[in-house]
């Protein structure tokens, strides 16, 4: 058989996927994995498309299976998983060969291998997949960093596999080293964000007005036919109308409370962070996610707390139109704070990130593609006022049409006793973005009363102090 033109390592569910779709769009690609009792169960599953496929069953074979330059992508467990396998590969490899790796890398590593592969003449692509499973066999969203003359050599292969929005691949080169995994961890990040406005909306209607999740589960999925429209959306109306086979009740209802994270969500806020950024609303559906946790804590919560049961006779009934344009509102925020937190990066690291080609490749194959990234990716290209998404005249109207159905929801969550942090972060962040006066002017005579930190006067000057001498500690 003629050499593959790739190689692929780690089987599990996103590399096998992965590698039915290289195969299915005519590559011949070479198939590794730890464990070896997968590669066999790949070429069982595989059926034609095994024709395509080469099952490696060493790194050296794997290695001699593939033509020069040989490109190998690695889907293995993101962490020590990768650089155990580019232990055992690089040795193998010769100048000129490319790593690929297509797991949920933190960016710093991807910079970190990159650097030390080029040491020893191998280039290194870090590339975010998005898609899941079902992206990975048909179609994902691609995220990449690395050289440009290296992206050269599988770029055919990249956007062959890609997702496609009216014929266009969803998959880009996007900058250097750790460019492509750090726009997949905002991409996570922006995801968990749309994840807890979807599951905020889903606990005021079933705490608050005392909806089941069938009824729920048909507003999604009439919210799913207008502005709203969106994979996450989508799949949360099926979810919710979905019933366990074992009770009848609903399936989400037989669900345990509690939800895990494996670190992109947590990356986008400590980069945030890093950056003097606040992607508030990607923060808080990250804390949501740690609170969940805290399963047992809750529940004694609920006891040692119940005299904090809300009277609820203030509150009002949470209206759907209301709802939905609540999300629609939070959404956008999230979205903003997503693309103001590339921004910073791109800065921060020479990578000239084009935000508009991001939201492109958004559009189609990713968990977070939704109708709205079409117009985020024009509004992008016509230039960001300020770099805020937020002030795009056309999200400026959106966001300010749907702000008062958003203070009602945030208002009614409060009054009944219902967390809706997303949503406040949402709403506070708008609140100060639309405000020109700030109260970090007390802030500020603090700093100066206690630390001596001085400060700048609206008449002009920096460096100033207040009349409150006395004793400074600081
Ligand atoms: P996992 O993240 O569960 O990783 C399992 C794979 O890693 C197996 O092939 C396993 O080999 C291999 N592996 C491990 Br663990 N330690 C290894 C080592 N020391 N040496 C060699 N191989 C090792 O698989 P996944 O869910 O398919 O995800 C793959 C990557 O894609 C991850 O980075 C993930 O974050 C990312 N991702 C996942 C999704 C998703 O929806 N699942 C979506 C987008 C991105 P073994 O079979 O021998 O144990």
């Amino acid at each position: 058989m003629a050499k593959a033109r790739i190689g692929l390592v780690g089987l599990a569910v996103m590399g096998a996927n992965l590698a039915l779709n290289i195969a299915e769009k005519g590559f011949p690609v070479a198939v590794h994995n730890r464990t070896t009792q997968r590669i066999d169960d790949l070429m069982a599953a595989a059926g034609d498309l095994a024709a395509n496929l080469v099952p490696a069953q060493t790194p050296e074979a794997l290695v001699a299976a593939l033509a020069k330059p040989r490109a190998i992508i690695l889907m293995v467990k993101a962490g020590a998983a990768v650089d155990a396998v580019i232990g055992q590969l690089a040795p193998l490899l010769d100048p000129g060969d490319i790593l690929i790796d297509a797991g949920n890398a933190n960016f710093h590593d991807t910079r970190r291998r990159e650097k030390a592969l080029a040491d020893q003449g191998l280039s290194f692509i870090g590339m975010g997949v998005s898609g899941g499973e079902e992206g990975a066999r048909h179609g994902p969203s691609i995220m990449v960093g690395g050289k440009p003359e290296s992206y050269a050599v599988i770029r055919d292969i990249v956007e062959a596999i890609a997702a496609r929005y009216k014929g266009d691949p969803c998959a880009a080169h996007l900058g250097p080293d750790g460019a492509g995994h750090f726009v997949k961890t905002v991409h996570n990040g922006i995801e968990y964000a749309d994840m807890q406005m979807i599951a905020e909306v889903y606990g005021l209607l079933r705490d608050g007005e005392h909806r089941n999740p069938a009824d729920i589960g048909k507003l999604f999925a009439e919210w799913n036919g207008g502005p709203l429209h969106s994979y996450l959306v989508e799949i949360s109306a099926k979810v919710l109308a979905a019933k366990d086979a074992a009770t009848g009740n609903p399936m989400v209802e037989m669900i345990l409370d509690k939800a895990g994270q494996k670190g992109t969500g947590r990356w986008s806020v400590i980069e945030a962070l890093g950056l003097g950024q606040s992607a508030s609303t990607i923060e808080a559906a990250v804390g949501a996610r740690s609170w969940s946790a805290l399963k047992p804590a809750r529940l004694a919560g609920a006891e040692i707390l119940a005299a904090a049961e809300p009277s609820g006779r203030e509150a009002h009934a949470v209206l759907d139109g209301d709802l939905e344009r609540a999300l629609l509102a939070a959404k956008i925020v999230a979205y903003a704070q997503g693309f103001a937190l590339l921004d910073a990066a791109s800065q921060e690291y020479g990578w000239d990130l084009d935000l508009a080609r991001i939201a492109e490749i958004w559009r189609e194959g990713c968990i977070i593609r939704s109708a709205m990234l079409d117009d985020m990716a024009r509004a992008a290209r016509d230039g960001l006022p300020h770099g805020q998404l937020i002030f795009a005249p056309e999200f400026a109207q959106k966001l300010s049409a749907a702000s008062n159905a958003l203070r009602r929801t945030v208002a009614a969550a409060a009054l009944k006793g219902l967390p809706v942090p997303a949503f406040s972060a949402a709403l506070a962040y708008f609140d100060t973005m639309r405000r020109g006066r700030g109260t970090t002017d007390l802030i500020q005579a603090q700093r100066d009363f206690f630390g001596a930190h001085g400060f700048e006067r609206i008449d002009g000057g920096a460096g100033h102090h207040g009349p409150w001498g006395g004793k400074r500690t600081g």
